[in-house]
């Protein structure tokens, strides 16, 4: 048996999506277990970039079977463009197979999304308005149409119309908007259908065979553990289980079944949405690592904001994933810094925390301790093993490794498949 979860160990956009092709090489499977087309997993291979939304990343290999599981929410109509850049573009989707558990998000999702946000004001999520929160909202409701209903016209249909009566309702009542016509969603959804009808197996039956069996399997986490709904910076988190445990729910499998946890993060931060960050960087230097680092956001285009690497965060994931090791990435990019900060604990009220707090009202009064370290200056873009890195660099990854209780296995030096350095 050789499973392995990919999880973020930060905010997001921690470079998951490298990290998973990277390791796919040696998988033969790749699930998506959570999280929908807010997701952006970018993977670069000989110098072209994917931009991947809902398609695991093991995409890009012809023989891999990837998998969307039960516990991602699904909008049809991005998910077949995405089925359809990739063929335009030359890549094969017919390894894909999806849930038909997995929920699936439609107009009104989207909608309320804006309006839930809106409503809010000063006081909003800065969700990536693509209908996630209420997508898993109404799953939990017991609301939702998954794939197996949508995919059976006769009763998409009558759950549509039964669905569409209650938030028109609601947006009429609450929102004060127009409302929505099924016949504006019904031909287009009765379209989506039949196109991805092919696809929907029951993921849990083939990758508790595959296991059986000793395949490799790849479980790619979107999001991070700050942004989980029990386990983040709560309210201002996403609305499904990034985490590690949210694997075996997500694609059907029991704990029992999971051998590895590697938890990605970046060698520094970075957040996009509202909520708290204490060691955000408001100043020139957390816009030079915000130029230097892309820190774009891959779906929405957001400003991400960044600031130094948190030991107490990279703690906190260490222990709420169970994770194994860590791959850190984006090394590159602290290339030629004079020195390089770490957070090792925050203050509070003049007391030192060392474990992530549960209370937002405290954890925004926090305040960073920091340790400096010296940077380094030369290129580090061409290391391709440990010794070629700087001893700076390699102080600072050692640093980490310490602070954080796990090793490093993986470190990343570029975006580029082969930008990567594994350490054991
Ligand atoms: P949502 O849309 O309900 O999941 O938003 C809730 C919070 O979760 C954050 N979130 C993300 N954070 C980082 N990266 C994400 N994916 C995209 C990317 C984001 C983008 O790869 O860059 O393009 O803007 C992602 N998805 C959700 C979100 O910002 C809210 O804080
Ligand atoms: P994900 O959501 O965790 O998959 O991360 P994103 O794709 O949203 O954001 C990570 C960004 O960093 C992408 O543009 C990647 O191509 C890029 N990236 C990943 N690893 C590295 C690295 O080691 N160095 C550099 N410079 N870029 C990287
Ligand atoms: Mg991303």
């Amino acid at each position: 048996m050789s499973t392995l979860v990919v999880v973020g160990a930060q905010w997001g956009d921690e470079g998951k999506g490298k990290i998973t092709d990277f390791l796919a090489e040696k998988a033969d499977l790749i699930v998506r277990y959570q999280g929908g087309n807010n997701a952006g997993h970018t993977v670069t291979v000989g110098g072209r970039q994917f931009k991947l939304h809902l398609v695991p990343s093991g995409i890009l290999y012809p023989d891999k079977l990837c998998l969307i599981g039960n516990g991602v929410v699904i909008d049809p109509e991005v998910l077949l463009n995405e089925l359809d850049d990739l063929a335009a573009r030359g890549i094969s989707t017919a390894n894909l197979r999806i849930s038909p558990r997995a929920h699936v998000i439609l107009p009104y999702h989207r909608r309320q999304d804006q309006y839930e946000e809106e409503m809010k004001g000063a006081r909003r999520i800065g969700t990536t308005c693509r209908g996630i929160g209420p997508a898993y909202t109404d799953k939990v409701a017991r609301l939702g149409i998954r794939m197996a209903e949508l995919v059976d016209e006769e009763e998409f249909k009558a759950l549509l119309e039964r669905n569409l009566e209650y938030k028109n309702k609601i947006f009429q009542q609450v929102y004060h908007k127009e409302k929505m016509d099924l016949e504006h969603i019904l031909p287009a959804y009765t379209g989506y259908a039949r196109r991805l009808k092919p696809f929907v197996e029951d993921v849990s039956v083939i990758v508790n065979q595959a296991i059986a069996q000793g395949k490799k399997i790849l479980f790619e986490g979107a999001q991070g553990t700050l942004l989980d709904v029990d386990h983040g910076t709560y309210p201002y988190v996403t609305s499904s289980h990034p985490v590690a445990a949210g694997a075996c729910t997500g694609a059907g499998i029991g704990p029992t079944r999971i051998d590895r946890v590697m938890g990605v993060a970046k060698a520094y931060v970075t957040r996009v949405g509202e909520g708290p960050f204490p060691t955000e960087l408001h100043d020139s230097l957390g816009d030079h690592i915000r130029s230097r680092g892309g820190e774009y956001g891959t779906t929405t285009g957001r400003p991400r904001r960044c600031g130094w690497f948190d030991a107490v965060v990279a703690r906190y994931a260490v222990r709420i994933n169970g994770l194994d090791c860590l791959a850190i990435t984006k090394l590159d990019v602290l290339t030629g810094l004079e020195t390089i900060r770490i957070c090792t604990a925050y203050r509070y009220r003049g007391n030192v925390v060392t474990e992530f707090p549960s209370s937002l009202k405290v954890l925004e009064a926090c305040e960073p301790v920091y340790e400096e370290l010296p940077g380094w200056q030369e290129d580090i873009s061409r290391a391709r093993c440990y010794e070629d890195l700087p001893g700076n660099a390699r102080r600072y990854l050692e640093r980490i490794s310490e602070l954080a209780g796990v090793p490093i296995a993986i470190i990343g030096v570029g975006p580029g498949r082969e930008e990567t350095i594994i350490t054991r």
